[in-house]
């Protein structure tokens, strides 16, 4: 297994749109056990492809906290969703940055697992706002650009000169 390493935004990587999985094999599975084990060790609490520069549509939840609740989601579609929650969010690509983000209360998400097996998950709390966090990421979406544009500003100046500082 291996650690792999988080693009830190601002990168245009972070943009970038992920394609769906044509075919679940070694390779994916490969793939999501690495993207776990980046998440357990940074620690979060999801993982999308795109953070790790895999531009497919793939991610990692885990909301316990004995790290023993792995889901995985290969091509997830939101197919219901209801009620709005507010969720203070943070980011492994945005580290030290907490904003409250409007986010559906409950969703139904359907997804094929590791094993190519189509699942559907109703989901609500922090679960359900963790999956369209990380399913925004498969669309190029950082939770930042919900804010206002003056607070974006000042986000990105502040990541940036800490990258300055830090390399
Ligand atoms: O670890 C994470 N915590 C978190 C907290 C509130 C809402 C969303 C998240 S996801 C985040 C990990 C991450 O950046 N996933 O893309
Ligand atoms: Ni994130």
């Amino acid at each position: 297994m291996a650690i792999l390493k988080i693009l830190q935004y601002p990168d245009e990587r972070l943009h970038k749109i992920a394609k769906a999985v044509v075919r679940v094999d070694e390779t994916t599975r490969k793939l999501v056990r690495n993207m776990a084990e980046t998440m357990y060790s940074a620690p979060g609490v999801g993982l999308a492809a795109t953070q790790v520069d895999v531009h497919e549509r793939i991610i990692v939840v885990d909301v316990s906290e004995t790290h023993d609740q792995l889901k995985v989601f290969i091509n997830p579609e939101i197919i219901a969703s209801s009620g709005v929650s507010q969720c203070e969010e943070g980011c492994l690509s945005v580290p030290g940055i907490y904003e409250t983000v409007n986010r559906a209360e409950r969703i139904t998400v359907r997804a094929v697992n590791e094993n190519g097996a189509t699942f559907t998950l109703n989901a609500e709390g922090l679960l359900a706002v963790c999956i369209q966090h990380e399913m925004d990421h498969l669309i190029g979406r950082v939770f930042v650009e919900y804010l206002s544009p003056l607070k974006q500003t000042r986000i990105r100046a502040k990541l940036k000169k800490r990258l300055r500082e830090t390399m």
